[in-house]
């Protein structure tokens, strides 16, 4: 379409779906409660969506779905965790806010790829 490089219109990165967690808010710890989420990132956020039976990768949009929450990546960090959970496959986010999210995936190209991609993003903006 003519706008699809709008720049009110971020391109779409990567969706899929993940187990996830919150863990923290605002630096307080939460009780763990593990849920697939379909989490898209785009832009400088990560969109996570609930019921992703309902969901496709077309479905991001705003108005079409409404998303469970979003976490701004600028100043986030990213890290591998063994500690935090006794799943496999498990890695940190955690936000400038203090928010603070796992993610997992059973399968290990899949989380490896999410990991790298979201650690791309928070590093150029870093450097902007
Ligand atoms: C938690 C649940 C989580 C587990 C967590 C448990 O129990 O089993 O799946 O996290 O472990 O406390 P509950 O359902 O009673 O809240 P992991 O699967 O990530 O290990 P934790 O307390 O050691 O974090």
């Amino acid at each position: 379409s003519p706008d699809s490089n709008d720049s009110s219109t971020p391109e779409l990165e990567k969706a899929g779906l993940l187990n996830k967690t919150k863990i923290a808010e605002g630096g307080r710890k939460l009780r763990k409660n593990w849920n697939p989420s379909w989490v898209v990132l785009v832009g400088n956020s990560l969109v996570f969506f609930k019921d992703p039976k309902s969901q496709t990768p077309s479905s991001w949009k705003p108005g079409n779905s409404h998303p469970e929450s979003s976490v701004d990546l600028r100043g986030a960090v990213v890290q591998w965790t063994n500690d935090l959970s006794s799943k496999k496959n498990v890695f940190k986010l955690r936000t400038v806010t203090g928010n603070e999210f796992l993610l997992q995936s059973e399968t290990d190209s899949l989380i490896r790829e999410w990991f790298n991609t979201i650690h791309s993003v928070i590093d150029r903006l870093d450097r902007e």
